[in-house]
């Protein structure tokens, strides 16, 4: 095993809090596409036009034909290696699954409670007048009908259950990472580490004093700050280390 690699696992297997941060890269071997990079979604789409809310209120069925489109590929993915890994690592206790990603992957792998981020693509939540009330709903639909969808209760516009630009993040969400950050390890995986205030989290686990690691097979500009990065894919590298959680965590 490469010396980076064992140097993971050894923390890893000396760690009782362990907490991992996923990003689009860990469903790239799915076949889900990433945002940035030379095939990424933001390549062909502008995220001004699709993933904010002014895109949204400004044509909403521009917005919805767009996510309808990712629904249907996201319907014909599978999860990977990663995703299976990091499913058989979240049995134990001690270990906190945060991802970005809306594709409901790491759940479909059976990754128990997993903090989303970004929320669900698979979710739809009504954007006129139940909207505060905090409930969503999910509809695995890959194509919705009608488009734009509706909200059952009051008929209003329902819009995708993810969070956009300008858009924060729900307070329950931030309460549960921030008690994840309090770990032995911290793991960022398959992230360019650009979108705040997501990418704050692994300094802050840092800062609390955690051992902390990217996997991503181009080093992002994180990667300096932290105690160690590997230069490789996540699929390619979680399965040589599968074990280390499995002993550690117990
Ligand atoms: C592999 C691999 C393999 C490939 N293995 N790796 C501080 C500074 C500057 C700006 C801000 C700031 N704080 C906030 C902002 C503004 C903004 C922001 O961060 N902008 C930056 C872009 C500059 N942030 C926000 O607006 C956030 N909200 C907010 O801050 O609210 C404040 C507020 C408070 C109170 C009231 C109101 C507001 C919200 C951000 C929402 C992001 N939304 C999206 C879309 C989600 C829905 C959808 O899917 O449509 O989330 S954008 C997109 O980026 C998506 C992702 O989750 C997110 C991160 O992308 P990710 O996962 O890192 O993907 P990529 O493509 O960037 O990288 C993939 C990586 O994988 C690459 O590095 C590859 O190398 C690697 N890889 N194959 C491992 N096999």
């Amino acid at each position: 095993m490469d010396d980076r690699l064992q140097q993971l696992a050894k923390r890893l297997s000396g760690a009782t809090r362990v907490t991992v941060m996923t990003g689009a890269g860990v469903s790239a071997a799915s076949g889900v596409p990433t945002f940035r990079g030379p095939h990424g979604l933001w390549r062909s789409f502008r995220p001004e036009d699709l993933a904010t809310p002014h895109a949204f209120a400004r044509d909403p069925r521009m917005v919805w034909e767009w996510y309808d489109w990712r629904r249907s590929q996201l319907a014909a993915c599978e999860p990977n290696a990663a995703h299976d890994v990091l499913a058989r690592w979240s049995a134990h206790p001690g270990f906190t699954l945060i991802t970005q990603n809306v594709d409901g992957l790491h759940e479909r792998a059976g990754t128990r409670d997993v903090i989303r981020f970004h929320g669900s693509i698979w979710e739809l939540q009504c954007a006129e007048e139940c909207r505060g009330s905090g409930s969503g709903w999910e509809d695995r639909t890959a194509h919705l009908d009608p488009l734009p969808p509706r909200c059952p209760p009051c008929g209003g516009l329902a819009g995708p259950g993810v969070v956009w630009f300008g858009e924060a993040i729900d307070p329950a969400v931030l309460a549960r990472c921030e008690r994840a950050l309090a770990c032995d390890v911290f793991l960022s995986i398959g992230t360019s580490s650009i979108v705040y205030p997501a990418a704050g989290l692994v300094h802050a686990a840092k800062r609390l004093g955690a051992f902390t690691a990217e996997i991503n097979p181009e080093a992002t500009e994180a990667a300096g700050d932290l105690n160690l990065a590997i230069a490789m894919p996540a699929e390619d590298v979680l399965p040589q280390i599968l074990g280390s959680v499995t002993s550690s965590c117990d």
